[in-house]
């Protein structure tokens, strides 16, 4: 069976785009393949976060992993600082990694830009994942269109290590979706959605209760010409929502157009609200049984425990590759 690996950041709660990007995805592919799912907290605090929102992002993400429907008893699902090897091996990676590489990533560019005190971990947060991917042998990595540019690195990354140390690594492929590969933010729809905006009108949390959703989805930035019609270039607002609309109904957009063809945007957005108010229903009750549960700690527990079984085999391999420590 092969094996897939992701992860998203405790940085917020995930927000419509994670779910449509990546989430949703991992769903399906659980059952074909053996999958990890990672909470990377280590991630998270690349960019300030405070302690106490942090840990309660965590387990919220970690519940909502489950409550979307991934299954604990076929997916690992796991907190990346509880398995130690993730860093050891990111710093590793890092050792492999050039600095004009890492400036080239427009991630980096993107949360650098205009700051005047950057990280120096923004700059090497790509070696950590590729770190994350290549510990479990990982041949597929399900991720949004923003990463495609980290995975094309950590390929790049493998080989480089392969080549120059040992052939011990698997080269991962990028898996991103058809449609909805990238949501873009309510409010400025060239930018994409992000749960870490300031601005909390330009993104939908899975935890928005219907009323929040209605005001977002209605008070969304769109046009003036009152046509619901798919043009990214000259009507960005107006095609990310039927996007949105068409993976969460699964219709294909010319449907939904032609369902909208004599009415206005006002109808468009009200049903669309209520397409949003369905999906996250089922997802929000579950999530309201898992929050506080011990389940919920004993599917982190077992997660952590599988995942470092694995995580440290590799990781010994790399040290020996390496040269690091002494041979064992
Ligand atoms: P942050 O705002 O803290 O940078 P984020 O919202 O961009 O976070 P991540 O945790 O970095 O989200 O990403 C988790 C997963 O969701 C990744 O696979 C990423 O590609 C995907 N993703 C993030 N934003 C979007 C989006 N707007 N549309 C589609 N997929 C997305
Ligand atoms: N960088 C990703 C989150 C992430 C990830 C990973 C995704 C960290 N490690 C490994 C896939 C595989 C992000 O910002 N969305």
């Amino acid at each position: 069976m092969k094996t897939i690996f992701s992860g998203i950041q405790p940085s917020g709660t995930i927000t419509l785009g994670n779910y449509i990007g990546a989430l949703k995805q991992f769903v399906e592919l659980q059952h074909e393949y053996n999958c990890y799912f990672c909470i990377v907290d280590q991630h998270a605090i690349t960019v300030p976060q405070d302690r106490l929102v942090l840990r309660k992002n965590i387990k919220s993400l970690a519940a909502l992993y489950v409550a979307v429907g991934i299954d604990p008893s076929k997916a690992t699902l796991f907190i990346q600082s509880e398995v130690p090897a993730h860093a050891q091996a990111g710093w590793m990676m890092q050792c492999i990694s050039y600095i004009g590489e890492l400036e080239r990533m427009t991630q980096f560019k993107d949360k650098s830009a205009g700051k005047e005190a950057v990280s120096a971990s923004l700059l090497t947060y790509p070696p950590l994942m590729a770190a994350d991917i290549l510990l479990y042998r990982t041949d597929l990595v399900p991720v949004g269109e923003d990463q495609k540019q980290h995975l094309e690195l950590t390929r790049d990354l493998a080989q480089r290590f392969n080549k120059k140390y040992n052939e011990i690594f698997t080269i991962p492929e990028v898996r991103i979706p058809k449609v909805g590969a990238r949501v873009m933010s309510l409010q400025e729809p060239t930018k994409k959605m992000s749960k870490s905006d300031p601005n909390q009108k330009a993104f939908i949390t899975l935890l928005d209760d219907p009323k929040q959703i209605e005001k977002k989805i209605k008070s969304s930035v769109t046009d003036s010409d009152g046509i619901v019609k798919f043009d990214l270039e000259n009507k960005p607002g107006i095609s990310n929502l039927l996007s949105i609309y068409s993976t969460l109904s699964n219709k294909p957009i010319s449907e939904i157009e032609e369902m909208y063809a004599s009415k206005g945007y006002g109808d468009f957005k009200g049903d669309l609200a209520q397409v949003v108010i369905n999906e996250l229903a089922p997802i929000q009750e579950k999530y309201h049984q898992l929050i506080d549960s011990k389940e919920l700690d004993d599917i982190l527990d077992e997660g952590a425990e599988r995942a470092n079984k694995v995580a440290s085999k590799m990781l010994k391999k790399m040290e020996n590759a390496m040269g690091l420590g002494r041979k064992r």
